[in-house]
């Protein structure tokens, strides 16, 4: 796949998406957001690709969503234009897990990207920020709500209402990022933990990441109905056979995904 301003190529079973637009500090446009869903399309649809890793550059993943391109927006320019839904949505509607592998600046519209992925991995030069208050508009791709769901109100509503930033050793105290690692071993690590995930069964690992999320969309009681569903319906895949014989067997399990 050939694009202008990500680059995205396989590493095994791993589908790797870099924000490629050094000049603007990977500054996120509607071209960039068209290339993340055209390349998310063809990861989804290749069988060979279990887990996806999305990351920048050292300096920045992202800082934000693309100011001058907004700034002579009118109010019809951002309704009827379908702003942000257009083509933010598609990560958050993939459904293979996605790893956010930040180092340097993930702010506004980036730090939105990295919380739309499944895990955030940061370097320890990561910045996370929601600064859009600056610019006399506020979070629009999810700032407001996920933020506060992953660090809750009090640090959401600082970040938010402060525009200050917050370190990786703070977001990984806060709930933001599951790991922080050096900046020189971001990218092994990432694609790492994105291989471990992609050796195991794809559609039980989509089931998983479908599950995880219904905890945020549902009453207790309804998320764990729909958990226990799920969980009987793993027992129809060869996988869990082939998981469960490998385990009495003393082997490696070879999982054929289905
Ligand atoms: N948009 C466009 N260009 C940008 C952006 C951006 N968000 N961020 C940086 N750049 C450009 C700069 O204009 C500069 O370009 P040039 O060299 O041509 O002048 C280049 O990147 C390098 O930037 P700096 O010289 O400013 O680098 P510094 O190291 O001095 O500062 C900062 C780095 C602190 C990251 C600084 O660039 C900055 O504050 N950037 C803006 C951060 C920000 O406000 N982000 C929020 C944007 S609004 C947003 O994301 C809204 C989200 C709504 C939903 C998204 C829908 C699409």
């Amino acid at each position: 796949m050939s694009f202008e301003l990500i680059i995205a190529e396989t590493r095994g079973r791993v589908g790797l998406i870099t924000l490629n637009r050094p000049k603007a500090l990977n500054a996120l446009n509607d071209q960039v957001m068209d290339e993340i869903g055209a390349a998310l399309d063809g990861f989804e649809a290749d069988d060979n690709i279990g887990a996806i890793v999305i990351t920048g550059s050292e300096k920045a993943f992202a800082a934000g969503a693309d100011i001058g391109a907004m700034a002579s927006f009118s109010y019809m320019d951002a309704y009827k234009g379908d702003y942000i839904s257009r083509n933010w949505e598609r990560v958050k509607t993939c459904r293979k897990p996605i790893i956010a592998a930040v180092a340097g600046f993930a702010l506004g519209g980036g730090c939105e990207l990295a919380m739309m992925c499944d895990i955030i991995i940061a370097a320890d030069s990561a910045k996370f920020g929601q600064p859009e208050v600056k610019l006399g508009i506020l979070p629009g791709a999810g700032g407001t709500q996920r933020l506060p769901r992953a660090v809750g109100k009090a640090k959401a509503m600082d970040l938010c209402l402060t525009a200050r930033f917050m370190d990786a050793t703070e977001a990984e105290k806060a709930g933001l990022v599951s790991r922080v690692v050096p900046a020189d071993t971001l990218l092994d690590e990432a694609l790492a933990a994105a291989e471990t995930i992609a050796g195991f069964s794809l559609p039980v690992v989509m089931m998983i990441k479908e599950s995880v999320n219904r905890a945020f969309e549902s009453s207790l009681n309804e998320g764990l109905l729909f958990e226990r569903r799920v969980f009987h319906s793993a027992f129809a895949l060869n996988d869990q056979k082939e998981g469960m014989a490998a385990f009495v067997e003393k082997r490696k399990a070879n999982f054929r995904h289905d």
